[in-house]
Order: structure tokens, then C-alpha cells, then sequence
């Protein structure tokens, strides 16, 4: 049978919990950091490794099968993946957040405020939700400087500890979404026995953990 091809974030937050537990699953492999694609020796696994950005449209075209990434990228980018099984790390919240001085005290205080993100999709979904008008400004990084260069009233980002909040003198003011790292898969790979292997293993050590 073809080995299934999984795809995992090359470097950044995910990557080394991705790499362990993929090792912790029993599986032998070279995490080598300049290549973008490994084989497993004891198992068909590929590894390719890419930008997270990139892993939820590699699987829904079928280019990789398998992949590892956060639910904010997967509905960011609305590929159409099949969920198969929550990991338990790589958790977040993608938040509202205001200058602590900011006079905004109500969702609906957003209506005609500029609002700086890097999740323009999911923003817009939750002012939709909300029906509130109001500008997003598309940044891909460091979203947090905007407000104190004036670039936007508020910011949506994702918060983990709160410390780059209130560094850059933000506090959160509303929650729009958690997300957690999520085992994803082609639509086409339900029933593979590759897969349904490969998932027992990842269940025993997600139990393991508990
Ligand atoms: O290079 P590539 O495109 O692959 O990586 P990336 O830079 O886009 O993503 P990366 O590695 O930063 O994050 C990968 C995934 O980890 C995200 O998509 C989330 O699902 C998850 N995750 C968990 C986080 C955080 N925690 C997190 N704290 N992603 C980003 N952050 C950033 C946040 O953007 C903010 O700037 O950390 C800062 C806030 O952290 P605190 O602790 O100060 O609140
Ligand atoms: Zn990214």
C-alpha cells in the first residue's frame, strides 16, 4: 500500500510537539532541519514539514493526507479537512483586545472602529455574528504595535499567556474562538488502515497522558 504522506508545521509552536509525538507514537525518523520531507523507517508515514499556514489546503487538495495544525489556521483558510482527532496542545484564543485607556466598553462600541488582525476570516464571521460594522485591517505580524501606532482602535490575535497584551498596554475584551492543535485528514482517507494504525497509536499516547 502507498505511504500516507503527513504534513507538520516546519518550525514555530507546533513544530516540536508535532516531531514528539509523532517519535512517541513509535515511529523512527530523521527530524532533519533543512529538509522539507522525511520517511519514517518503521512505519509508510512521510513527513513533509511547511509553514502552518500552508498544511490545511496541502491536505484538502490531497497533496499531503495527514496534517497537524491549529483550528484558528484551519478556519482562517476554510480548506475543507476532515477533523480526526483533537491533540491537547498548541492551545490558544484567538481575542478581541482594546488599549487599556480605550473608551470601547461594548461589542456594539466597535461599530466604525478599525480593528487589526492576521485572522481577517474569522473576524469578519464574528462581527457578522454580531452585526457589527466595523474596518479590518489586514497585518501578518505583530499585530499587538498597531493600536499604539494609531493603525487601529482594537486588535484580534491570539492570546496564550497575555503577556505580549499587556506589554504593549492591551487588555483582552472579548473571546472569538479557542483553538487547539487538530489531527486533520483528506476527505477521501476515511477507512485507510494506515490511518486507523497510525490513529490508535496517537490515542494511546494521548491517553497515556491524561
Ligand atoms: O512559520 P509559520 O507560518 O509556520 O508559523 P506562525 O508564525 O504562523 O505560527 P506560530 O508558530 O507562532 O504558531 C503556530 C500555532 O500555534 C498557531 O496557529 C496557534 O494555533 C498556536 N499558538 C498557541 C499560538 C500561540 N499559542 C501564541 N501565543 N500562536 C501564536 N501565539 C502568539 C500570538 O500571535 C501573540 O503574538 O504569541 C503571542 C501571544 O502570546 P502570549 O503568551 O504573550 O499571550
Ligand atoms: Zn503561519
Amino acid at each position: 500500500m502507498k505511504n500516507l504522506k503527513i504534513a507538520i508545521q516546519k518550525s514555530g509552536r507546533l513544530n516540536e510537539k508535532s516531531v514528539q509525538l509523532l517519535k512517541n507514537c513509535g515511529l523512527n525518523f530523521e527530524n532533519y532541519k533543512s529538509s522539507l520531507i522525511t520517511t519514517v523507517g518503521n512505519f509508510p508515514l512521510e513527513i513533509l514539514f511547511l509553514r502552518d499556514d500552508d498544511i490545511p489546503g496541502y491536505v484538502a487538495q490531497g497533496i499531503a493526507d495527514l496534517g497537524i495544525v491549529g483550528e484558528n489556521v484551519i478556519d482562517e483558510t476554510q480548506a475543507q479537512v476532515e477533523y480526526v482527532q483533537r491533540l491537547g496542545f498548541g492551545k490558544c484564543n484567538l481575542k478581541l483586545a482594546i488599549p487599556k485607556d480605550s473608551d470601547i466598553q461594548d461589542l456594539k462600541d466597535l461599530n466604525g472602529k478599525a480593528i487589526a488582525t492576521s485572522y481577517p476570516v474569522i473576524l469578519q464571521q464574528f462581527l457578522d455574528e454580531y452585526k457589527i460594522k466595523a474596518e479590518i485591517r489586514e497585518i501578518s505580524g505583530s499585530v499587538e504595535i498597531s493600536p499604539g501606532l494609531g493603525l487601529a482602535d482594537a486588535i484580534c490575535d491570539i492570546v496564550s499567556t497575555g503577556g505580549t497584551l499587556k506589554s504593549n498596554g492591551l487588555k483582552p475584551f472579548a473571546d472569538v474562538r479557542s483553538s487547539e492543535a487538530i489531527l486533520v485528514g483528506n476527505k477521501n482517507l476515511l477507512g485507510n488502515p494506515i490511518l486507523t494504525e497510525l490513529l490508535q497509536r496517537i490515542q494511546s499516547v494521548l491517553l497515556a497522558k491524561e
